[in-house]
């Protein structure tokens, strides 16, 4: 299972010459930044090993995991790009902001991948506290920013095999 991944060259992805072409693009939230960051720097760093190059991943910032949805859709709109990472990190509070945020950002991701038929990848943790999301932006169980990536990647792929 891929949030096992700690090493970066655990995939199962095999080379293809298709994937230095993608053009990828990450969308990542401020709010909780030393999570998503790690998460950012993750995804990033698998990416370059899979073969993309780094002029072709495009990297933005949006203020919190409720504004995902639209920072992708802006970079959906961007012929260009081929496949968008959001990359955020909600942890429940007191209040039920949490749950607004998670469905909203969920909802809009999914809807925005089967508006543009591009890979819009849920790269989002949904954690009760920090020490959940430490332990999953490069803790012990490893790193959800590669995880992303890979799935971008693969989605990628498979729309390349098909159309
Ligand atoms: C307001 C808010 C709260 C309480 N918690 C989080 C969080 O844990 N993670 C996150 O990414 N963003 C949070 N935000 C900010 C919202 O995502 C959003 O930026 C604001 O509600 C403004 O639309």
């Amino acid at each position: 299972m891929a949030t096992s991944l700690k090493n970066l060259s655990e995939t199962d992805i095999k080379p293809n010459k298709a994937i230095k072409k993608f053009n990828i693009a990450l969308v990542v939230a401020d709010w909780n930044s030393e999570i998503t960051h790690s998460m950012r720097d993750a995804a990033i760093g698998f990416l370059k090993e899979q073969g993309i190059k780094e002029s072709n991943i495009n990297i933005h910032a949006v203020p919190g995991t409720f504004e995902l949805p639209l920072g992708a859709q802006f970079l959906a709109q961007n012929k260009k790009i081929d496949a968008v990472i959001a990359i955020g990190c909600v942890i429940q509070g007191e209040t039920r902001h949490f749950d607004f945020i998670c469905d909203a950002c969920a909802n809009g991701i999914m809807q925005i991948g089967l508006q543009y038929n591009i890979p819009i990848i849920f790269g989002v943790l949904t954690t009760n506290n920090l020490e959940q999301a430490k332990e999953r932006a490069g803790g012990k169980h490893g790193n959800k920013g590669i995880e992303a990536a890979e799935t971008a990647l693969k989605m990628l792929l498979l729309k390349y095999e098909l159309f």
